[in-house]
Order: C-alpha cells, then structure tokens, then sequence
C-alpha cells in the first residue's frame, strides 16, 4: 500500500472539507516571533503538537488559532490578531489570541502544567489543584471560545482543538457553534478513574470534552480509561461497543488516533550532505572523539522523561563493565521547558548534578561519559544528532507518544542506529522492533544498553528496517487522514 503523503492529504482535504472551514486550536503556536539582534526573527517553538499539525495546515490552507506568545508576535501581527504563516513560505493564516501575563500563569503554569499534566502522567509528582488557577483556566477557555466563534459565525465548520489546555472549550463552542463539527485530540496519557477522582474539577473536565464529536487518544488503552472515569463520574451514558459516550443527549466518539511525524521529510535530510556537515560542527563543538559510541537522548527537560533514571542506568553500565569507560559518550541534548514552575527548575538542577557525578566519577582527563547540552536545538540540528547516535535512549516514565522516537527512527536512511524504547510510551505499541525498556529498572535499562551496543550490524538493520517500514506507512499524514474521514462523516 502506498504511503499517505502530503499531497493525497492535500486531495483528501480538498474533497472532504470542501468549502467548509477548517480550524486548528491551540495554545502553543507553530511559529513565535522574536527579537534578535535588535531585528524580529522567528523560530518554530520545540513541541510535538505543533511539529506534528503544521503539514497539515499547510495542506489544508486553513486558519490556527494559538496564544501569541512570541515577544516580537505583537510587531508582526494585524489588529485583528493574524499573520500569514509559514513567515518565509506563507501558505496558512495564524490567529494569535493575546494572554495576560496573569492569565498565562494560572491557567498555562497552573492549572494545566501543575494539575492536569502530573495528574494525565501519573509519574509520582502531585497535582497541584488551586482555584484561581481553575478560574484562569475556565477564563482563557471563554477567551479561545470567544475568538473562535466570531470565524464561524454561522458557517459550516470543522474544528479541531488540540490538547489538554481546552479541555471546557468543546462544550463552549457546541454551545456558540452548534453546527460546526468538533474534535479535539488529547496529545498526552488519560489516566485510570481512581487516579482521576482526586481533580476537585473532575466533572467540568469531563462535560466540557463530552462537547466534542470527536475525541482522540494516541491509544486504545486511553480511550478505555476515558470512558470508564466518565461511567464512574458522570450520569452518562458510555457504549463500550461504539467506544463512545452519550451524554446530555449527544454522542462523543471516543478514538485511538496514533500520532506521527512526516517520515519522508526527515528521512531525506537526515540523508543530505547539510546534516553531514552540521554533525561534523556539533562534534567539534563539544569535543566528541571520532571513534567514541555515542549514546543520544533528546527530550524537553520533564520529568515525564524520565532522565534522571536513564543516567542512572548509564552510570550503571560504566560501573559494571569498566571496557566502556572511555569508549561511551552519552549525548543528552534537553530543551529547557516551563522554567517557571519550581518543579522544573529542581529537574534541571537535578540533571545537572547527577551529569557533574558521573563524570567526576568515571571521566578520564579530557574524556567526559555524558554531555548534557541544555539548549534548543532545531531540526537540522537534531537530524544530525539523531544521525551521529549509535542508539537512542528514550525512558519515560510516561508519554501520550513520544515523537523523538519516531524521529530518530525516520533519520536513520543508511538503515543503522538502535532504539531503546520505554514500554510506557504511546509509541511502544508500534514500534516492536525497538528493544523495550522498564525506565523504573535501572539494571534492566544498563544491560539493554549493552544488548544495543553489542548487537550484531545485521540484526540492527533488520530491526531498523522493519521500524522504517512501520514509521513510514504510519505517518503523520496518515494520521491526518484519519481524523479527517472521521470528521467528515458527521458533516
Ligand atoms: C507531547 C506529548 C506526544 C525541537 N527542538 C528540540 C526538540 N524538538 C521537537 C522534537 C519533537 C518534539 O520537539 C518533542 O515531541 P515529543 O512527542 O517527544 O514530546 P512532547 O513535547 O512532550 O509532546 C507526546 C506529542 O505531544 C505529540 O502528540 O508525542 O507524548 O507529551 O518533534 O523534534 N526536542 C528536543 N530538543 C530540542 O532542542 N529534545
């Protein structure tokens, strides 16, 4: 079967949308403008959402609305809040919505970074439940709804709201909009109902997604959580068979929809002689010997990503077998993320500290085990990366998906590279070729590193092979087309 692309998504977007619009919501906008060197630049901010979403607004030449949150977005930005974007290729429109500095900070730092994400991941940190941060949040979910509406208007509209900053929005729009057709799709895990019934707000949250047509998960397994805390929550009524919800007369069909990243794209320039050459200035720039096995992590610094534990794994190995001592070089490249939140500051000095000893302990003069390069890299950058890696370790603790994983699998177009995959990724469930990983067990994650590094070059290019094909025909145009023809059979 041939691959989803680009432009049989292109085809199927103009067939099945048609004239209707098509809107995308989100709180993190696919590009920021920014001041540098006293002139307005922009940059595409590191996130999933939206690396996974801009091929298809280029495809569908619709509008996306998303917090401008850019310190130069004001500069560039009409009255009315748009911009022509992609700004060096313009091929859709952008509806920045302006936030308060106060709105930003209970609704985005709290109330959906401090309770809803450690209460979606369940990875041993405490919700964080206050109420000015609830209010913030109902506030900013009216503000969205409020823009939003005014493009609809009366028109027929699919919307497709992204992720867990809108959870109330759903149900404010089928009230503003009550003949647009709604998706929303929830970018990170749903948890179980005891787990759940802790949230003060519990019940909002659940009404407010039930507002949807459609709602998505990554996999089945939060789908099924989904719908049993609304059968334990909610007088609703939950059709296991249909995976679906009736509630207040409406149905919400509730579907696993795996997300992906665009494999052709990637494949091709972690191939080009552009990413050889940048490899070539990282290794220079961070003094990474030639002959060294380099290890690579990539992450947002989260402590969903579970690296602390997989620097515990790497001292492990270098303390049980000395032979990789001065061989090994662990690349950990973390994109410095929520800064506000204490939590997050504690994670990055953490990091820090754990990095300082193991290299006090195990480096050999100039020889450093692990780098940790906290900085931003952009894609050509981490194509090179992914390029370089003998393996990749990728160990959270929990993750809707993980795109990195995919990433690296896709960059890999000279067949090599081992990938090392938590078992409690969303991404796990597809790519069986990766050598899964319990990211709690760090004598487990320190003997499969060494089954990575020692693996025989012709089992690692039969298992990277058969994760191309996967990721290939999986793609994120695939994705696409899926929510799409699902949309559609509601119009
Ligand atoms: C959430 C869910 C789910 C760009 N620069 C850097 C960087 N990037 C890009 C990567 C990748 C993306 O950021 C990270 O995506 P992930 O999926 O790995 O993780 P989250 O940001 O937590 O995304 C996740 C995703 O939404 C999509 O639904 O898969 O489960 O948590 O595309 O290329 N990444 C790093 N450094 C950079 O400098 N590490």
């Amino acid at each position: 079967m041939a691959a989803e692309s680009r432009e049989s998504l292109r085809q199927l977007i103009r067939r099945k949308l048609g004239r209707s619009k098509f809107i995308v919501v989100s709180n993190r906008e696919p590009y920021m403008h920014v001041f540098r060197d006293g002139r307005i630049d922009w940059i595409r901010p590191a996130s999933g959402v939206t690396v996974a979403l801009d091929p298809v607004m280029r495809a569908s030449r619709g509008l996306w609305v998303a917090h401008g949150s850019g310190e130069a977005d004001p500069k560039v930005t009409d009255p009315r809040g748009f911009v022509a974007v992609p700004p060096d290729r313009p091929s859709y429109r952008l509806k920045r919505v302006w936030l308060s500095r106060r709105q930003e900070e209970n609704y985005y730092y709290g109330f959906a970074n401090s309770a809803l994400w450690p209460l979606c991941h369940v990875a041993y940190r405490r919700p964080v439940f206050r109420e000015e941060h609830w209010d913030a949040y109902r506030e900013v979910n009216q503000l969205f709804a409020d823009r939003v509406a005014e493009e609809v208007g009366k028109e027929r509209a699919f919307l497709f709201i992204q992720d867990y900053h809108f959870a109330l929005l759903p149900r404010m729009l089928r009230k503003r909009c009550p003949q647009a057709i709604i998706a929303q799709f929830w970018h990170i895990p749903w948890p179980n109902p005891e787990v759940f019934r802790i949230c003060p707000w519990r019940q909002e949250i659940l009404d407010g997604m039930l507002g949807n047509d459609i709602l998505g998960f990554h996999i089945r397994y939060h789908c099924e959580n989904f719908i049993a805390t609304v059968d334990r929550e909610l007088e609703a009524r939950p059709d296991r068979e249909l995976t679906a919800v009736v509630f207040r007369g409406h149905m919400t069909k509730i579907r696993a929809f795996p997300i992906s990243i665009d494999f052709e794209d990637i494949s091709r320039r972690a191939g080009s002689p552009e990413t050889k050459r940048l490899a070539a200035s990282i290794r220079r720039k961070y003094r990474l010997p030639e002959n060294c096995i380099l290890g690579l992590g990539a992450d947002r610094i989260d402590y969903t990503k579970g690296i602390p534990e997989r620097l515990d794994a790497i001292a492990l190995l270098l303390e049980r077998y000395p032979q990789y001592r001065s061989r090994l070089v662990f690349f950990q490249a973390g994109v410095p993320s929520r800064t506000q939140i204490q939590e997050y500051c504690r994670l990055a000095e953490e990091v820090e500290e754990r990095v300082r000893a193991i290299n006090q302990k195990y480096g050999r003069g100039a020889w450093q085990p692990i780098v940790f390069a906290r900085e931003h890299f952009d894609l050509p950058h981490l194509l090179a990366l992914y390029r370089m890696a003998r393996f990749a370790l990728v160990s959270s603790l929990h993750d809707g998906m993980n795109l990195v994983a995919k990433e690296f699998v896709a960059a890999q177009s000279d067949g090599n590279g081992v990938l090392l995959l938590s078992q409690f990724t969303g991404a796990s469930r597809e790519l069986l070729d990766a050598i899964i990983i319990n990211p709690y067990s760090p004598d487990e994650v320190a003997e499969r590193i060494r089954d990575a590094i020692e693996m025989n070059p012709i089992e690692v290019r039969r298992r990277m092979g058969r994760l191309r094909e996967q990721v290939r025909e999986h793609n994120i145009y695939r994705w696409a087309s899926s929510v799409i023809k699902k949309l559609t059979k509601f119009a």
